[in-house]
């Protein structure tokens, strides 16, 4: 577990002496005077806390040089607003971009310690739900690490994504606490507190000669408080801040009506206050359609505007430097309600004039886009809108009127286009999009990968594009290999320190020096020897957490990502069927061991997601158990997917799964992840992967399935599933074992609806990729046989992942968009 290489070669940046004695000192009085204890009597969580207190003074002194640092030179600072961040666990992340883990782990030891046992001691941060939330945890590193001054500013969510547990095969959520026991890296900025408003009236003052001056009088006002969190970047070169809102009631208890015997009636503003910033909303990509929601995004986007606005005035004499000193990017829609409050904060509170406020925005804001599936394009029904938010409705009328006027005049946009490109939709329901503002409202747009871009222009924003034709760029998604290589994988990363040196650190393309190694047979046997090490220790997870004990010399086939139709873990389910018929059919074929595990979460709400979980199950406890299978299929769900889950699963997988319907996943990041630990991918023309096989070669990834344009045109000119389904007999069966029962002898129609959804539409292409899919399965069988081959391959991918670090992407947005 120790990493070699790094800690002798590299001079440590820590500032005081970090020999190991004075951190054992430092610990000893963290423990006695920050918590209290006696060393003699703690326990591991209170060691826990008193190393994290450690490795914080000493960030902290970096934090205050960065941020001198950043006011000193005038440089410009960039604002990543987020509703998500999912980071994870700190601690080794921390302490390892410190160069503090090696001395760290001989300073605990040295009193007893076992670092890995009070590592594991710290919750998870699931301030996210999937691949958005993580790209924002990935970037937020990235910045430190490329000398970015920058700010994440999202919502401290007391609960995090729920906690997921089977019962009886099927997904139960349960509550996530993990600031039950305080949290050791946070600073409460008590005086960092803003006053946010909702719903009320507009008042309108006439200030002559035409002029008009608004003034929103809400009728409902919470206080918002800062917590920061540091972020350390690699080598602790750059500390920045993640700055997370919590809400707070204006009075913490009516004390009159207490007096007066009504106990909880004292405490229900309080309560609703804090109950803006109590849970995340676990849907992913799909709407969430609640009016918490909305004054969740409005509330952490109104205190970082007022935040940035208060900073920019600490710095300069007024507004007109604001987008030279200022870049905010906004993480998809969630924050896109920002448009409207930077403009009514600049005209309203600040006195200028709409046009040039208009314009200040327009060069402050940047957004980002995570989908093109229809139903995760957020809207806000008008009248919700207006009532929450009656200032900013009249800005949005204001910039509508502005934007369509243009078009018309300017452009020569007829109805139609109007219509698509307006700010409200005005077919049925009148809804706010907010899609199209924040299109409207920012100098640039980018997808997340070079297809996901191209259909964007084609698809939701064409006329937007048409209208603005430089806005739109693409920043293909990274990874941050620091979390994701070094500390999830760390004898990988030490065997490739040995190989090539340290240098890959500054730079992750310098991996490709890897590439000579790919057909050195020792190399290999080093290599694969990393890799059933990871193996072996994923087994032993899975076996403690649901008792299935599976073969680490099998092929770990992997699929892990939230649970969502065009994901297509069912595909992938319905292949283990029919692999499974094939074994039991054909016993005397030499088949590849091989081990299907699977691990996500389901959106609450989300039915048929919730339905493939429990298949999944079903589909296992049949397979698992039966001796004619003689172990050579093993499908595994492993329940509560999270951040620390992946750093295991990772690592131990042969078999990287990124199948979705071409033209849907907008960039995957989980894809990046297995193949730069040295997995082979299986995977459709989608997203990312496209960019994938051009990085690692064609021969290193084995592609199947219908093109993005091909799905396109499939669903315009209608199709017939259940002819494909009829023409492909082993797919025939497999969905008939699944609908008749086979799998759910206690309720036998339970599977049913569902796999008659693949007969009827088949909106996901499940059937019409079915073959495919299983032709190309066999193929990774033949290669897994031939294992030099195989190992070859492997190492390439690692080699040749390098441009997917999150540094790359994060250069690409500072120079291009931010021009940071
Ligand atoms: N993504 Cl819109 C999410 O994780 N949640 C969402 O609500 C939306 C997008 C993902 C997207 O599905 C992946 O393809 C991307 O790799 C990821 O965002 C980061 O861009």
């Amino acid at each position: 577990m120790m990493n070699r290489v790094t800690a002798s070669e590299i001079p440590t940046p820590a500032l005081r002496s970090t020999e190991p004695t004075q951190l054992a000192t430092e610990l000893v009085e963290r423990l006695k005077y920050r918590i209290g204890k006696d060393p003699k009597v703690a326990k591991p969580h209170d060691w826990l806390t008193a190393a994290i207190l450690v490795a914080r003074d000493r960030i902290t002194d970096k934090w205050m040089d960065s941020t001198r640092r950043t006011y000193a030179i005038g440089a410009k600072r960039v604002y990543y607003l987020s509703l998500e961040f999912l980071i994870g666990r700190l601690m080794r992340d921390a302490m390892t971009n410190i160069g503090l883990m090696d001395e760290m782990r001989e300073a605990l030891a040295s009193l007893g310690v076992d670092i890995d046992v009070i590592a594991e001691l710290e919750p998870d941060a699931a301030l996210g739900n999937g691949g958005l939330g993580r790209l924002a945890a990935c970037f937020i590193e990235s910045m430190a690490t490329t000398d970015v001054p920058a700010y994440g500013y999202g919502i401290r969510y007391v609960h995090g994504l729920f906690r997921q547990e089977l019962a009886d095969g099927w997904q139960v959520e349960l509550p996530e606490t993990w600031l039950a026991h305080g949290n050791p890296w946070e600073f409460e900025r008590r005086e960092s507190s803003y006053e946010i408003g909702f719903g009320g009236a507009v008042e309108t003052v006439d200030l002559g000669g035409g002029r008009q001056r608004f003034i929103w009088k809400p009728a409902e006002r919470v206080i918002a408080t800062a917590f920061d969190t540091p972020v350390v970047g690699w080598r602790a070169r750059r500390v920045n801040t993640l700055r997370l809102w919590s809400a707070y009631p204006i009075d913490p208890i009516l004390l009159a009506a207490f007096n007066a015997g009504d106990h909880i009636g004292a405490l229900r503003e309080s309560n609703k206050a804090e109950s803006l910033t109590r849970v995340l909303y676990p849907a992913d990509a799909t709407a969430a359609g609640q009016e918490l929601r909305l004054r969740q995004e409005f509330f952490f986007s109104s205190a970082s505007l007022q935040d940035i606005l208060r900073r920019h005035l600490q710095q300069y004499p007024d507004f007109t430097s604001l987008p030279d000193a200022v870049a905010i990017q906004l993480n998809d829609t969630h924050p896109a309600v920002s448009v409207a409050e930077l403009v009514r904060l600049l005209t309203d509170v600040h006195g200028i004039d709409f046009d040039a406020a208009w314009d200040l925005a327009r060069k402050t804001f940047a957004y980002t886009n995570h989908t093109l599936l229809p139903e995760a394009l957020e809207s806000w029904a008008v009248p919700l809108f207006e009532r929450l938010l009656p200032r900013h409705m009249q800005i949005v009328y204001a910039i509508n009127a502005k934007i369509l006027l243009e078009a018309r005049n300017d452009h020569g946009y007829d109805d139609q286009k109007i219509r698509n490109i307006s700010l409200i939709e005005e077919s049925g329901e009148r809804r706010v999009r907010m899609g199209n503002l924040a299109f409207v409202g920012s100098h640039s747009v980018n997808g997340v990968s070079a297809l996901h871009t191209e259909l964007m222009k084609e698809t939701v924003f064409a006329d937007l594009h048409r209208l603005y034709p430089q806005r739109i760029n693409n920043k293909t998604n990274g990874i941050t290999p620091r979390r994701w290589l070094m500390q999830c994988n760390p004898e990988l990363f030490n065997l490739i320190c040995e190989s090539i040196g340290v240098s890959f650190e500054e730079d992750a393309e310098r991996l490709k020096q890897l590439d000579v190694f790919a057909g050195d047979a020792a190399f290999q046997e080093r290599f694969a020897a990393i890799k059933r090490q990871n193996k072996i220790k994923l087994a032993q997870l899975v076996q403690a957490r649901v008792g299935i004990r599976i073969d680490p010399e099998a092929m770990f086939d992997i699929q892990i990502k939230r649970i969502h139709e065009y994901k297509r873990q069912l595909l992938n389910i319905i292949e283990a069927v029919a692999l499974y018929d094939q074994i039991r059919s054909r016993p005397e074929l030499d088949w590849v061991p091989r081990v299907k595990l699977f691990a996500g979460k389901a959106a609450p709400s989300y039915h048929n997601a919730k339905l493939i979980i429990k298949l999944a199950n079903d589909v296992g406890r049949v397979i698992n158990n039966d001796p004619a299978v003689r172990g050579l299929l093993k499908v595994v769900f492993v329940p509560n997917y999270n951040v620390s889950l992946a750093e295991m699963m990772v690592p131990a997988a042969d078999l990287s799964e990124q199948i979705s319907t071409a033209g849907m996943e907008a960039s995957g990041t989980g894809n990046m992840k297995f193949a730069l630990n040295g997995a082979l991918t299986i995977g459709t023309l989608d997203g990312a992967n496209v960019e994938m096989r051009d990085h690692v070669g064609a021969d290193n990834i084995v592609i199947f399935g219908m093109t993005a344009a091909e799905v396109a045109r499939v669903r315009a000119e209608g199709h017939s599933p259940r002819a494909v389904i009829e023409n492909s007999p082993e797919l025939a069966q497999a969905l008939l074992a699944i609908s008749s029962g086979v799998f759910s002898p206690d309720d036998r129609s339970r599977y049913a609806g569902l796999i008659e959804g693949l007969y009827d539409h088949d909106w996901f292409m499940v059937a019409a990729d079915f073959d495919a899919y299983a032709k190309a399965q066999r193929e990774v069988d033949r290669l897994w046989k031939d294992k030099s081959r195989w190992e070859t391959k492997t190492i390439l991918n690692t080699a040749r992942m390098g441009w997917f670090s999150s540094d790359r992407t994060i250069r690409q947005y500072a120079t291009e968009i931010w021009g940071a």
